[in-house]
C-alpha cells in the first residue's frame, strides 16, 4: 500500500526488485536536480530504477507541492517519470518514491499527488527536557519523508527561547542552529525560530525591544527568515507599572510588540514571516481577549489557536469557520497531541491523532502538532498526523498507525511494541485504551458467565502468553533508546504481566490469593497511566467478593 495514500492513484499492480535498487538520474528537464541528491543520496550510472524529472506547470494550479508520477517496467529496469511545476513539488514527488524504494513495492500506472493541508508540520513547544541537537535533524528528514513541511522551535526549556531571551545563542548552539537550519532548507521544510519573552519583558522600555531586535538578528544571520512571537503561559496581566500606565492591559501592550516586531522584521527582508501565539490561544475563537489582539494586527501574520481546550479532543472545520469569521484569519493549529508534558507526564500517548476533522484544512491555515520530550515515542504518533494532513479525507487512524510501526520497528519488536501501545491511548483524543485486552477479556468475562470456565481460562492464558512474550523483547532489548524512554511504562507493563499469571494460577487453585493482592495494589499505586479500567474489573472478578 502507498502510504501516506495519494489523492489519485490508477495502478495496474504492484512491481518489486528481486535485488537492491539503484537510482540513476536519467534525466532533468527543466528543474534543478538538487533534491534528487538530498533524496536519495549519490545516484549511480548503471541503476535499475531509472529516474526522468519533467517540468509540468499545470500541476502548480493545483498546489506548488503537487506532483505527477509514471511508472513502468521492462525487464527488470523500472522508469519512473516524475512530474512537477516547482522544486517544492519534485521533493514531495521524489519523497514519496524514496518510500516506495523503502517498502520495495512500485504501483505500475500514475500518480497524481497533492497535499489536503498546506502547512503541515510539529513543534518542539512543550515543558521538559528539549531533545538533543542530533535529534532534531533525524526529525526532520523523518518528517519530511511522510510528507510534512513545517517545523516550529520553542523549546519551553531552551533557556535562550524563553528564560534568557534576551541572551544571545552561545557559538556552540547558534551553529548547531545554523545545521538545523541549513538542513531544514534542503528538505523544503519551513523552519520557524520562536521566542517568548512575555514572563519578564517591559514592554514600554526600548531597551527590551531593542533586546529583542539584537536576538532576532542573530537568529536571522544564521539563516533563519521565519519567526514566531509565542504570547502563552504567561500572566494575562501586566506585571509593570510602567506597562500598566503606558497599556492599561496586556492586550494593549501585545498588539503593539506583535506591530514593531512585524515592521522590524519587514526591514531585515520583506519576505520574513511572522506567527504569534497569543495569551489567549484557546476556546471558542470568540473570546474578547483574543478577538481584540487578532483584530487589531496585520491579516499577514498566522495566528496559532489550540482548539476547543487546550488539548482538544476534537478539531472541527465549523471551528476554525467561527475562528476566521471573528479574527480575520484563517486559524494555524497549535495542535496539542502528542505532547504529555505538564499534567500530563504520568501518560505515554503512542496512539494514532484522532478527532479532527477530515475537511478542517478547507477552514484553517495549517496544523503544527507538539511533540513529547520523548524523541523517539514522538515518531509513531507523528507519522500518523503526517498522513492525516497529507490526504486528511481518505486517512485511516489504525491503518496509519501500523504503518508507523512497520516503519519504525524490525519485525521481532511489532507485536510487543503494538500490545505496550493499546495501553498507552489514554490522552486528551479520548482514544479506547487496553482496546485488545479489552476484547480479551469481555470473551473471557462472557465465557465465564455462560459457565465455560475452562474457554475462559483458555481466553485469558493467549493473552497473557502475548503480553509475557512481549515483555520478554523489551527486557532483551532494554538498551534501545525507543525502550530507555518507555521504562516507567514497560515497567508497570511487566508488573501487569505478572498479575495476570497469578490470577490464572490462582483460577487453577494456588493458593496466591495474597500474593495477587499485593501484587494488584502496587500495580494501583503506581501513579503511571496504562491499562483502562477493564484490568482491574478482571483481577477484581477473579479475586471474588470473599
Ligand atoms: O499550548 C500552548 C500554546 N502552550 C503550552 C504548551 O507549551 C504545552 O506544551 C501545552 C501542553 O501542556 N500547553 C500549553 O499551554
Amino acid at each position: 500500500m502507498i502510504f501516506p495514500k495519494p489523492k489519485h492513484l490508477s495502478a495496474k499492480g504492484y512491481f518489486s526488485f528481486a535485488d537492491e535498487i539503484r537510482v540513476s538520474l536519467s534525466r532533468c528537464m527543466g528543474l534543478s536536480s538538487a533534491p534528487v541528491n538530498t533524496v536519495f543520496g549519490e545516484t549511480v550510472t548503471d541503476g535499475n530504477l531509472l529516474l526522468c524529472i519533467f517540468r509540468e506547470d499545470s500541476l502548480g494550479e493545483i498546489s506548488d507541492e503537487a506532483y505527477r508520477t509514471e511508472l513502468c517496467e521492462k525487464g527488470g529496469v523500472l522508469t519512473v517519470s516524475l512530474y512537477s511545476s516547482s522544486e517544492k513539488g519534485l521533493i514531495r514527488g521524489l519523497f514519496a518514491l524514496r518510500r516506495m524504494t523503502l517498502k520495495n513495492e512500485f504501483p505500475i500506472g500514475e500518480i497524481t499527488d497533492y497535499p489536503s493541508f498546506s502547512v503541515r508540520g510539529y513543534i518542539e513547544g512543550f515543558y521538559g527536557n528539549p531533545w538533543k541537537s542530533e535529534e532534531r535533524p533525524e526529525m526532520l528528514r523523518l518528517m519530511a519523508l511522510f510528507g510534512e513541511n513545517t517545523h516550529y522551535y520553542a523549546p519551553k526549556d531552551d533557556p535562550y527561547h524563553r528564560n534568557k531571551w534576551r541572551e544571545l545563542y552561545p557559538e556552540n548552539e547558534a551553529s548547531q542552529l545554523k545545521a538545523l537550519v541549513d538542513e531544514a532548507k534542503s528538505l523544503f521544510v519551513d523552519f520557524y525560530y520562536c521566542i517568548a519573552p512575555g514572563l519578564s519583558m517591559k514592554y514600554s522600555d526600548d531597551g527590551e525591544f531593542e533586546s529583542l531586535k539584537a536576538k532576532t538578528r542573530q537568529l536571522y544571520t544564521l539563516g533563519i527568515s521565519r519567526f514566531g512571537l509565542l504570547l502563552d503561559d504567561i500572566p494575562s496581566d501586566l506585571f509593570y507599572e510602567e506597562d500598566k500606565i503606558k497599556y492599561g492591559n496586556a492586550v494593549n501592550a501585545h498588539v503593539e510588540l506583535v506591530k514593531k516586531y512585524r515592521d522590524f522584521l519587514k526591514t531585515l527582508s520583506p519576505d520574513v514571516k511572522l506567527t504569534v501565539c497569543p495569551t489567549s490561544y484557546r476556546g471558542k475563537g470568540t473570546e474578547p481577549e483574543l478577538v481584540e489582539f487578532a483584530s487589531a494586527i496585520p491579516p499577514d501574520i498566522d495566528v496559532f489557536f489550540t482548539g476547543s481546550d487546550i488539548c482538544s479532543k476534537e478539531i472541527t472545520l465549523s471551528e476554525a469557520e467561527i475562528f476566521n469569521k471573528n479574527n480575520f484569519r484563517k486559524p494555524l493549529y497549535w495542535d496539542n497531541y502528542p505532547v504529555n508534558d505538564a499534567e500530563m507526564f504520568m501518560e505515554m500517548h503512542l496512539g494514532p491523532v484522532i478527532g479532527r476533522d477530515p475537511e478542517l484544512f478547507k477552514g484553517s491555515a495549517g496544523l503544527i502538532s507538539n511533540c513529547m520530550e520523548y524523541f523517539g515515542c514522538n515518531k509513531f504518533p507523528l507519522i500518523t498526523i503526517a498522513a492525516y494532513l497529507w490526504n486528511s479525507e481518505d486517512y485511516d487512524p489504525e491503518e496509519s498507525f501500523l504503518e508507523a510501526v512497520n516503519f519504525l520497528l524490525p519485525e521481532e519488536e511489532r507485536e510487543a511494541f503494538i500490545l505496550l501501545s493499546d495501553h498507552c491511548r489514554t490522552a486528551c483524543l479520548h482514544d479506547e485504551n487496553s482496546k485488545i485486552m479489552g476484547e480479551y477479556l469481555s470473551r473471557a468475562s462472557v465465557e465465564f458467565q455462560t459457565g465455560n470456565r475452562d474457554l475462559a481460562v483458555n481466553t485469558v492464558s493467549v493473552y497473557t502468553e502475548r503480553v509475557e512474550k512481549a515483555y520478554e523483547i523489551f527486557r532483551q532489548y532494554s538498551e534501545k533508546p525507543l525502550y530507555k524512554e518507555l521504562s516507567r511504562w514497560i515497567k508497570k507493563f511487566g508488573l501487569m504481566c505478572e498479575i495476570m499469571k497469578l490470577s490464572l494460577k490462582y483460577l487453577e487453585g494456588a493458593k496466591v490469593r495474597e500474593e495477587l493482592i499485593e501484587k494488584m495494589s502496587d500495580y494501583n499505586e503506581s501513579a503511571t497511566v496504562l491499562t483502562s479500567f477493564c484490568f482491574r474489573e478482571y483481577i477484581e472478578s477473579v479475586l471474588g467478593d470473599d
